[in-house]
């Protein structure tokens, strides 16, 4: 049977906690083990595209924009795509 699951694409600044609502959405708290690795500091924490889903979602967690151009260039292309699917 095809999957009905909601799919969520997060993607906004370094640091604005889309993994922390990531960790939200799949685990339902924020219990460590982290499924998606939260930041403390002001660096970028993570630091490639991590999918993950249970019964209900499907969730991407993206770079975050600001640390470089460069970085925030090509997380932009890989959002564009992602949205694209
Ligand atoms: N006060 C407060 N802190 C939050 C909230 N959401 C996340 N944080 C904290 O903000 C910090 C960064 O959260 P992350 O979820 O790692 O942010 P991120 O957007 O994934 O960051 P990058 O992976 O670096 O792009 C962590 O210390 C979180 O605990 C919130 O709603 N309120
Ligand atoms: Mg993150």
């Amino acid at each position: 049977m095809a999957s009905c699951k909601t799919k969520i694409l997060l993607f906004g600044r370094t640091g604005s906690g889309k993994s922390t609502i990531a960790n939200m959405m799949i685990k339902g708290n924020l219990d460590s083990p982290l499924l998606f690795e939260t930041s403390s500091g002001v660096r970028g924490k993570t630091i490639s595209f991590q999918k993950k889903e249970n019964d209900k979602y499907m969730v991407v967690d993206t770079v975050g924009f600001g640390e470089t151009p460069q970085v925030t260039s090509s997380t932009l292309n890989n959002v564009e795509i992602h949205l694209q699917k």
